[in-house]
Order: structure tokens, then sequence, then C-alpha cells
């Protein structure tokens, strides 16, 4: 999670006005995986300068700042509110299921956070709204006997991150972006928000959190991507 920085504010601005126009002609446009992503040099180059809490590069290699969320695809689940059911099983003491309301009852974290796509693209400082995973699983007494989290998402979707990763202050279910409801195509209502690995970790249409003592390797982890998935490490393939 970062404080609110200049460049925060400046990306901050410029997506409440929507100047997509001005903005790609100052960057530059790519067509990849049948969209178009609008990079913008300046806010790369101001993000390739600075240096996170911990120590850090803000930017990891190989990477450039898109000016907005793009959906990147998926088999779309189920995006009513009133038929949300969250599972938060496997190794804890009190698993449980919640609905939307429940969640909503939990203690809400708003944060900005940067996220890494895996395709290249990176987006800085937007605002997220959630609940911690943290919380999850302390609601759900978790057993020290569990040493890996798995996303469950509609249609059998899954991504596996390490314990400690996902105890992670900045680690949570959210179900807002920028102030809004979450989108259907980027995971309506609940996905999952894991800044520090590449994007794919971050499951959207999230159905369960399940608490594992042994590791499976997920959805992209089983199709040749990188386990670990560390962007500052460039882990993207196996
Ligand atoms: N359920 C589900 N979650 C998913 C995916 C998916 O195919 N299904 N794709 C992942 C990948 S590869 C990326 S890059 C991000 C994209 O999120 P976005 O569409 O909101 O940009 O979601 C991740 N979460
Ligand atoms: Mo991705």
């Amino acid at each position: 999670m970062t404080e609110d920085t200049d460049i925060d504010r400046l990306l901050a601005r410029r997506m409440a006005r929507r100047k997509f126009v001005t903005q790609a002609a100052a960057g530059s446009t790519i067509a990849v995986l049948g969209g178009l992503y609008y990079f913008s040099d300046s806010l790369t180059r101001e993000a390739r300068a600075q240096t996170r809490s911990d120590g850090r590069p803000r930017l990891p290699p190989g990477q450039r700042v898109l000016s907005a969320l793009r959906p990147m695809g998926g088999r779309p689940g189920n995006p009513k509110t009133s038929e949300f059911r969250l599972e938060v099983h496997g190794e804890v003491e009190k698993p449980f299921v919640l609905d939307f309301a429940q969640l909503l009852k939990l203690p809400q974290v708003t944060a900005h956070v940067d996220v890494h796509c895996v395709t290249g693209w990176s987006l800085i400082g937007a605002q997220w709204k959630g609940v911690r995973v943290s919380e999850l699983a302390r609601m759900a007494g978790l057993k020290k006997s569990a040493r890996h989290v798995i996303f469950e998402a509609a249609h059998g979707y899954t991504a596996n991150i390490r314990r400690r990763e996902a105890l992670k202050d900045n680690v949570m279910v959210v179900y807002e972006h920028e102030g809004k409801r979450l989108g259907a195509a980027h995971g309506a209502p609940v996905r999952s928000l894991v800044p520090d690995l590449y994007f794919w970790k971050s499951a959207k249409w999230l159905t369960g959190i399940r608490f594992v003592e042994h590791d499976e390797p997920g959805y992209w982890e089983t199709r040749g991507y990188h386990n670990h998935a560390d962007p500052w490490k460039e882990e993207r393939y196996s």
C-alpha cells in the first residue's frame, strides 16, 4: 500500500478527466490480445524514479504504466451481490461462508495500490476497497498447518499464494475500484487483490479462500506461468 503521492494525484486527475486521447498522444498505443493499451510515458518515467517504502523501485522491471484498468478476460462468474457467497475454509478452526451483506459488516479497508500484469502493464495508485485476507484468516482461526492459500473463483479458476504473502496488509478481497463497484469484467461482485505478485494471482469472481498445507498450482501456474510470480524478480514463466 502506498501513501498518496504526487503521481497518484496526477493519475487520479487524469483518470477523472478521462482524457485518454491526450494521454495516448503523449504516450503510445499498443494492440495486444485484441485490446488497446494506453501507456503513459510521463507516468512511466515518474514511477521508475520512485522508491517504495520497502526499498524496491516503484515500477518492476519490464513494466510500463497504463492509464486505466483494462479488462483482461476470463470466464465470468455471477455478478449478483444477492447471490454472492464466499467460503473461507481448509486448514482453519472455524470455516464459514459469508454473503455480501456480511462482508460489508467486517472491517473495511480503502487502499491505493499498484498492480502489475505479466503482459507488461502496471496500473499505479488506483483505489480499491474491501476486506483484508488476514482479517478473514483471523476470523476463521487459521491453523499453523496452513502454508498456502488458494483463491477459488467461478468455473474452477484458482490462484495459489504463500501464507506469509497472503497475510500482508495490502492483500484483500475487494468489491470497489476507484470509488465504484467492480465492473462485471473485472470480477464483480468480489475479487482478490494481491498487489505485489503478478495480477493473475488476483482472482476475479471470487467464490472461496482455501487454506492448505500443500501448495496447489492454479490455472495459470499449470499453464506455463511462474508458480510464485514476483514482478521484481520477473518471475513470469516457469
Ligand atoms: N476468475 C478469473 N480471475 C482472473 C483471470 C481469469 O481468467 N479468471 N485472469 C487473471 C489475469 S491473467 C489478469 S491479468 C487479471 C486481469 O484483471 P482485469 O481483467 O480486471 O484487468 O485477472 C486475473 N484474474
Ligand atoms: Mo494476465
